[in-house]
């Protein structure tokens, strides 16, 4: 659904607006994963073969950032060079996006902030790699990510691996639940983990097929139910990383986040910095696949969205 008039501060790249015109299904993308969730320059390749996945797919890819004072939907490759680079880069969610729009600074989109500009541009579909969720201890920490509050108010349909066991996956699940938040699985039954296929929580409906996933988005929308929809499907299994390994390395990185005193917006690309160098990098392989894959889950489903009208 294209919105009449844009919003006075968003900033088309010129194949999005081409998009926009022919009605040609988008797919948003998030800029954190570029430049806090990875490092370079894997993470600027990583987001040019995801947007070239989608573009493949019959989508057009929109990656969201916020720079010189302007939301930004579509990046031209010079300027995700330009997040991707190691260098001063706000991290933008809910909270944040006045300060750096505002202040004319560079900013990295999370899940919270993307869903709110792609939003704004009339996008439904959004990929990621996985959502922020309650972290472990937040009964302590109170460190719930504000994802989840922006999958209750915020009307698109996020794909994502499920979420890391870095997180209480199923306390991040209730809290999901309480808010209405539909959680939906492609591939499996169970709701992914990320860096494994398997949390062992289930998903409350599995959806294989990208025309049912959108019938069931499109239904909820329609029936005036606003708010976000969560659809997983695990990482590849051949990319997937042995349970118990990860479990063992993802106490210890919890053990040294405590131990540093590290808290707040930096608790989550600490911890997945840590967990690259622990395993020798061979996270990084993993979050690639899964990126990649859930690229084209989106893809698909932004193709199936749009024939629903
Ligand atoms: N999960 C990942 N990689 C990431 C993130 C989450 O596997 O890079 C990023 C996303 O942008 C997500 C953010 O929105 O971390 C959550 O941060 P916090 O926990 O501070 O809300
Ligand atoms: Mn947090």
């Amino acid at each position: 659904m294209t919105p009449a008039s844009p919003h006075p501060w968003l900033t088309f790249s010129a194949p999005v607006a081409a998009a926009r015109a022919r009605g040609r299904p988008l797919v948003a993308l998030e800029s954190t994963i570029i430049a806090h969730g990875m490092p370079y320059p894997e993470n600027v390749r990583t987001a040019l073969e995801v947007q070239g996945l989608i573009r493949d797919l019959g989508a057009e890819p929109a990656t969201v950032a916020v720079m010189d004072g302007r939301i930004r939907i579509g990046l031209s490759d010079d300027e995700l060079e330009r997040l991707g680079r190691p260098g001063e880069v706000a991290k933008v969610s809910r909270r944040d996006l006045p300060a750096v729009l505002a202040g004319g600074g560079l900013g990295a989109t999370t899940v919270a902030g993307t869903m709110i500009c792609a939003a704004l541009a009339g996008i439904e579909v959004f990929v990621t790699g996985g959502i922020g969720g309650v972290h472990r201890g937040a009964a302590h920490s109170f460190d719930i990510s504000a994802d989840l509050q922006e999958l209750a108010r915020t009307s698109v349909a996020v794909v994502c691996a499920g979420a890391k066991s870095i997180l209480d996956i199923g306390l991040t699940l209730e809290y999901l639940e309480t808010h209405g938040v539909p959680v939906l699985s492609c591939g499996q039954d169970n709701f992914a983990a990320f860096y494994t296929r398997d949390s062992g929580f289930r998903a409350d409906y599995r959806l294989d097929d990208a025309a049912a996933q959108a019938r069931f988005i499109r239904t909820k929308w329609r029936l005036g139910l606003a708010g976000g929809v969560v659809l997983s499907t695990p990482v590849p299994a051949e990319a997937a990383m042995p349970e118990d390994e990860i479990d063992a390395l993802t106490r210890q990185a919890l053990r040294e986040a405590d131990e540093q005193g590290v808290h707040g917006k930096a608790v989550t690309p600490f911890l997945l910095s840590r967990i690259k160098a622990l395993t020798g990098g061979r996270s990084l392989a993993t979050n690639i696949a899964l990126v990649r894959h859930n690229a084209e889950v989106g893809a698909r489903l932004a193709v199936a969205l749009a024939a629903t009208g």
